[in-house]
């Protein structure tokens, strides 16, 4: 059993995803970082950084492995189970250069974008600018790539899983906003359609909320999936 400490964020659903993708037996510990569980001696034992997400191996020979970083955990997991990163050399470093591009890019800088447009108390020019033009600069790179690209790195994997729930939330919002790139994003817009098909998406991106009808008639959630307490 895998402990999953997550909420409800892009970056905590990049691994239920991954969880769902594979198949293994998972319990979800909802981390409610609005009221700054995060910071709990508990969590911070597992996670020193603070941030969801975040897991626990208990399946591990030994002593249960704590793993922290998104990218961090992708890699964890595709490893353990031999699924959605490549082994030889070429093909495993493209799908590592998408997935450390998402994790130092198009987090952090969607991110500020988002804090700067919509959370911080006062709009400032300078860095909404900033952070707003870096985000747009990230979409058209990766519409460009997925033009001739069915997915980010040969076939579908972790780098792709990296990306879709920062995509699939703030795609939309960033189009709107920069002019220079109103009327793109169409590959990027059918990679999201491709992924949001997969029934384990479906499933990875419900973890902490009950799936719509539409959802639960399509998918299947697996049994071993729970709420526990952070
Ligand atoms: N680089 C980290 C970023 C994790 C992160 O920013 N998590 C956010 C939620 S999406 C968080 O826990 N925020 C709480 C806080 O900053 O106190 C990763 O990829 O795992």
């Amino acid at each position: 059993m895998i402990d999953l400490y997550t909420a409800k964020t892009p970056n905590g659903r990049k691994i239920s995803i991954m969880l769902e993708e594979c198949g293994l037996p998972y319990r979800v510990n909802m981390v409610d970082i609005g009221r700054g569980e995060q910071f709990q001696p508990d969590f911070i034992r597992i996670n020193p950084n603070a941030k969801i997400p975040a897991i626990v191996d208990h399946d591990s020979r030994g002593q249960p492995v704590p793993v922290f970083e998104s990218g961090s955990i992708l890699i964890y997991l595709a490893e353990k189970t031999g699924r959605f990163l490549p082994v030889s050399p070429i093909p495993r470093s493209a799908c590592l250069s998408w997935l450390f591009w998402q994790v130092g890019n198009v987090g952090p800088m969607f991110g500020q974008a988002n804090h700067f447009a919509t959370v911080a108390g006062e709009r400032l020019a300078y860095p909404t600018e900033r952070f707003g033009a870096e985000a747009a600069r990230l979409v058209r790179l990766m519409d460009q790539h997925l033009e001739t690209s069915e997915f980010l790195a040969g076939d579908y994997s972790i780098a792709d899983m990296a990306s879709f729930p920062w995509l699939s939330v703030a795609l939309s919002s960033i189009c709107q906003a920069r002019p220079q790139i109103a009327g793109e994003g169409h590959n990027v817009r059918r990679w999201l359609s491709d992924i949001a098909s997969r029934p384990a998406v479906v499933r990875g991106m419900a973890v902490g909320r009950a799936l719509e009808p539409a959802e639960a008639r399509n998918t299947k959630l697996a049994p071993t999936m729970s709420d526990g307490a952070a």
